[in-house]
């Protein structure tokens, strides 16, 4: 384990620099990136970075008991200590401030604000509020996440998302937590990428819960779904001024060939990672195509569910990484074709940045009703390393700049969207693979909690800077 909780905590190493070198992030002149009102910030997520987990009453995750697991986390790493956000928010807020960047993404650890009856945990819910309260008086917008997959372990001991009544435990928390925060949030997303609570939590198992079976994925998405249609209005009329939203990861499916099977296969794929996800929120109604490539999967859905999912949004969140090549797998499904000599992340995820871009557009002609959209995770894991104090993480620098431009691409095609946030603010336990893949626009050194500054978030700060001095 890398972690060591007792090292003494180093301020940033870098403020951002006057490098003389040719900036090759800032976006073209006729981006739409250079409106002032284009949102751009960075994201987290509780279990991510917090650690701190047995303090001031957070009751155990489902994180917690799966990456003590043997076998479940890349070296066996867990998120006791993180990135020790718990303890150094402060420095982590005026680190953001520092950087310029305009929205932040947070997430609340339900386990940290209830107890096992209900009740609200006040040290808990007292640190996301002076942490809200921190945000406000910088000038940065909040968003934030109620689920980032940290649930309750004593609610996943009576079934987790397979039981129904999980759906209602995560009403009343968002009850909770919108009558205490009202006020300091800007926007509420419900679900952080449900697709992946429910898929690799409950259908392949390589996340927390940890079970492997198409039924329980179908099941688990659908209480997932009705948690979010639960909280929609309870948001509503708790924090009548914030925007009210959801997040969801999607994929872009590519077919290996021009034949009617492959182009079937890619359809499917797309199928499983976004319709089955985006047509009950926006059409109220699961794709009947799910079933065709998991046949045997519907789940149990009982009257007025699907009206109660499908709640109007003020947003709709999108995390975007990469896209996969697939062929026919021979029956009703596909298999994935990995593309030779394309270029690759740390995570192996190939970089595409026209997916993005076809993904929204797709998705403006699918849904009529399609709400703004938010980028709300893009970005990119890299094996850096701080040389002489620096980290320039070209790779990434790269990456960012060219899934701008897919953004802008989508702008221009008439995709309403308003926003972009990294992911992420620092490196931090990215889940299954620990601290290995690092993700952060900051460098996180685990033995002593030193941030640095990577060279792509410098630059982002330099646009930022830019944009910020226009008249
Ligand atoms: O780290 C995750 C995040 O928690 C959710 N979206 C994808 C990121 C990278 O895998």
């Amino acid at each position: 384990m890398a972690n060591d909780a007792s090292a003494v905590s180093d301020a940033p190493s870098s403020a951002v620099s006057n490098s003389p070198l040719a900036d090759p992030f800032s976006p073209p002149a006729d981006s739409s990136l250079w409106r002032k009102n284009f949102l751009l910030g960075a994201a987290t997520a509780s279990y991510q970075i917090e650690g701190a987990v047995d303090e001031d009453g957070r009751l155990p995750s489902i994180w917690d008991t799966f990456s003590a697991t043997p076998g479940k986390v890349l070296a066996g790493d867990t998120g006791a200590v993180a990135c020790d956000h718990y303890h150094r928010w402060e420095a982590d807020i005026d680190m953001l401030a520092s950087l310029g960047l305009e929205g932040y993404r947070l997430s609340i650890a339900w386990p940290r604000v209830m107890d096992a009856a209900g009740r609200p945990n006040r040290k808990g819910l007292d640190f996301y509020k002076r942490l809200l309260n921190r945000l406000k008086e910088k000038g940065i917008t909040s968003f934030v996440t109620l689920y980032h997959w940290d649930l309750p372990q004593h609610l996943e001991d009576r079934g987790g998302w397979l039981n129904r009544d999980t759906a209602y435990r995560f009403a009343d928390y968002a009850d909770l937590m919108s009558r205490e925060l009202a006020g300091t949030v800007d926007a509420w997303a419900t679900l952080n990428e449900p697709w992946c609570s429910a898929y690799l939590g409950y259908g392949n198992g390589h996340h927390a819960p940890g079970l492997a079976n198409d039924r329980f994925a179908t099941q688990a998405m659908h209480h997932l779904l009705l948690a979010h249609g639960l909280a929609i209005p309870v948001l509503r009329g708790n924090d009548p001024a914030s925007q009210k939203g959801i997040v969801a990861n999607i994929g872009r499916g590519t077919a290996n060939s021009d034949s009617a099977a492959d182009q079937r296969a890619a359809h499917l794929f797309e199928v499983q990672h976004n319709a089955w996800i985006l047509d009950p929120l926006l059409k109220g109604e699961y794709p009947q195509d799910l079933f065709e490539l998991w046949p045997g999967t519907e789940p149990l859905v009982l009257d007025g569910d699907m009206q109660t999912i499908a709640a109007p949004l003020d947003f709709l969140g999108i995390n975007y990484y990469f896209r996969t090549n697939v062929a026919s797998d021979g029956a009703h499904g596909f298999r994935d074709v990995p593309l030779e000599g394309v270029e690759r992340t740390q995570m192996g995820w190939e970089v595409y940045p026209d997916g993005l871009r076809d993904l929204l557009t797709g998705f403006k002609k699918t849904y009529r009703n399609l709400p703004p959209v938010y980028i709300t995770e893009n970005g990119m894991a890299s094996d850096d390393k701080v040389i002489d104090g620096h980290v320039d993480d070209a790779q990434r620098i790269s990456f960012l700049k060219r899934h701008l431009a897919a953004v802008d691409q989508a702008i221009k095609a008439g995709v309403d969207v308003r926003g972009y946030f990294l992911w992420s603010l620092m490196d931090n336990f990215e889940w299954a693979f620990g601290y290995e893949r690092r993700f952060g626009v900051v460098h996180v050194d685990y033995s002593t909690q030193k941030r640095t500054v990577k060279r792509s978030a410098e630059l982002v700060a330099k646009f930022l800077k830019e944009r910020k001095a226009r008249v």
